[in-house]
């Protein structure tokens, strides 16, 4: 019988302890390194999360993201992220803090998971307090960590284990907690008793299916990622034009499916003060100052939260996009200045459509200008089409 299996492990510490002890230690270091909550799946194959993986990118739901079946084939099977994997210990992360009172006029909107510490740092020495108690069981490293770091269908598993349900909004639902938790895990080759999934679900709910503005969501537990604000204002490239005026005020994120929800709404899970805006202005940028971002200010700001992950040039992309929507015209000398000045291609090709929509004279006017100077092919492609969507009668 190999030490990994056993009824009793032998622990390094020369004791033996059983599985039930061994769980008993993982929830107790869970609570006190902050987890919300903790549950064990076993580390058998989900068959059933990769088949809805596959369907899903057969779908092209995941056209935005390099996955293939491979991908979701590795995804459903620990086994393929830690050999000999047995259990899975799955934790949920409560971040959801209330929104700064203060709000300035012409701001944009960020989720809440991207005001303050980014999760991948904050999770990590949680996920290793736990980690350690189950090397220390084992003698030796037995334990691989994943907080979307790894090819693993967290959603999938934290069910498994009994965390929550996958709700029609696909987020995965902690009961008492809601689903504003980030999921963290760690693959075992201990064997743990696993717990049992939830028996909770949506019933006949559809709030989040309504409310989401760009009809991503299908109702059927499913989700078009490349229709959802959260990927569009991510994506490394162009946002879809007919798209854009659905994101809204939004430069990061999108919160609406979740504010909506009512076992999130009822929640009130005790909450780490890291989750917190250190600044009104992480929650609700200026958007204009957002049009100016660049490196330096860009990485003193953002870079230890999750808005720092793919660079100033987007998040001055989504600006664009967000002053497009909020039809003021004083905002056209700065557009007018970044349709010249910004070194971004993306940035100027979504400047340009900021411009045709606001659409007043002088917009107008700034954008015959920089027609006729501009050199890239795709900001004048998108230069004529804001101009001759402004030629189009009304
Ligand atoms: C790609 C990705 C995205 C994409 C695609 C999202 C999606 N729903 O697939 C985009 C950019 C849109 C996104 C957005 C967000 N994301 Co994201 N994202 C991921 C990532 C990296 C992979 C998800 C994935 O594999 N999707 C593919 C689908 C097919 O797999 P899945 O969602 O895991 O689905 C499984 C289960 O839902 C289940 N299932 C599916 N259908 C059904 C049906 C039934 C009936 C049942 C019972 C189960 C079930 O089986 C599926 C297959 O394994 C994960 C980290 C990870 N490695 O898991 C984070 C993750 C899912 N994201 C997270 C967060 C916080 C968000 C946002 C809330 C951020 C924000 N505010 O903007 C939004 C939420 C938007 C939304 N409504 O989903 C958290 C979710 C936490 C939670 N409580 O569920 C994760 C787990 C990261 C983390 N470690 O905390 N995300
Ligand atoms: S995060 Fe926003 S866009 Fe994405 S599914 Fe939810 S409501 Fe729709
Ligand atoms: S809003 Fe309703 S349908 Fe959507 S996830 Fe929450 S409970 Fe489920």
């Amino acid at each position: 019988m190999s030490v990994h299996s056993a009824y009793a492990v032998a622990c390094g510490r020369g004791e033996l302890v059983t599985p039930a002890a061994l769980k008993e230690r993982v929830v107790v270091a869970a609570r006190e390194a902050g987890a919300g909550a903790v549950a064990i799946a076993s580390a058998e194959d989900d068959v059933r999360a990769h088949q809805r993986f596959a369907a899903s990118i057969a779908r092209d739901d995941l056209a935005t993201w390099p996955y293939d079946d491979a991908y979701a084939e590795r995804a459903a099977s620990p086994a393929a992220l830690l050999p000999g994997a047995k259990s899975v210990v799955c934790v949920a992360i409560p971040y959801a803090i209330d929104a700064p009172k203060e709000r300035v006029p012409l701001s944009g909107r960020v989720s809440n998971y991207a005001w303050a510490t980014d999760y991948h740092r904050y999770a990590r020495p949680i996920l290793q307090r736990i980690a350690s108690v189950l090397d220390d069981a084992a003698g030796e490293p037995a334990t691989r960590l994943v907080c979307d770091t790894a090819p693993l269908a967290e959603r999938a598993f934290a069910e498994r284990a009994g965390l929550g349900w996958v709700g029609k909004h696909t987020n995965l639902i902690a009961p008492g907690l809601g689903s504003y938790v980030f999921l963290g895990e760690i693959v075992t080759t201990l064997e743990l008793p696993p717990d049992s999934p939830s028996k909770k679900t949506c019933g006949a709910c559809t709030r989040c299916i309504d409310v989401c503005p760009t009809r991503a969501l299908r109702g059927d537990y499913t989700i078009d990622a490349t229709r959802c604000i959260s990927d569009l204002t991510q994506r490394t490239d162009a946002i879809p034009r007919a798209l854009r005026p659905l994101v809204g005020d939004w430069v990061l994120g999108c919160d609406l499916c979740q504010e909506i929800c009512p076992p999130t709404r009822r929640a009130s899970p005790r909450v780490d003060a890291a989750f917190a805006a250190p600044h009104a202005n992480n929650a609700f940028p200026d958007l204009l100052a957002l049009l100016r971002l660049r490196g330096g200010e860009y990485k003193r700001r953002f870079r230890p939260t999750a808005m720092g992950w793919r660079g100033a040039a987007l998040l001055r992309r989504n600006a664009a996009v967000a002053l497009g929507n909020a039809l003021d015209r004083a905002t056209v000398p700065a557009l007018e200045q970044s349709l010249v000045g910004d070194a971004s291609e993306l940035v100027r090709e979504h400047v340009a459509w900021a411009l045709g929509r606001i659409g007043s004279p002088r917009a107008y006017a700034s954008l015959k200008a920089q027609s006729e100077r501009e050199t890239s092919l795709a900001v004048r492609e998108e230069i004529s089409s804001a101009l001759g969507f402004l030629a189009t009668p009304a």
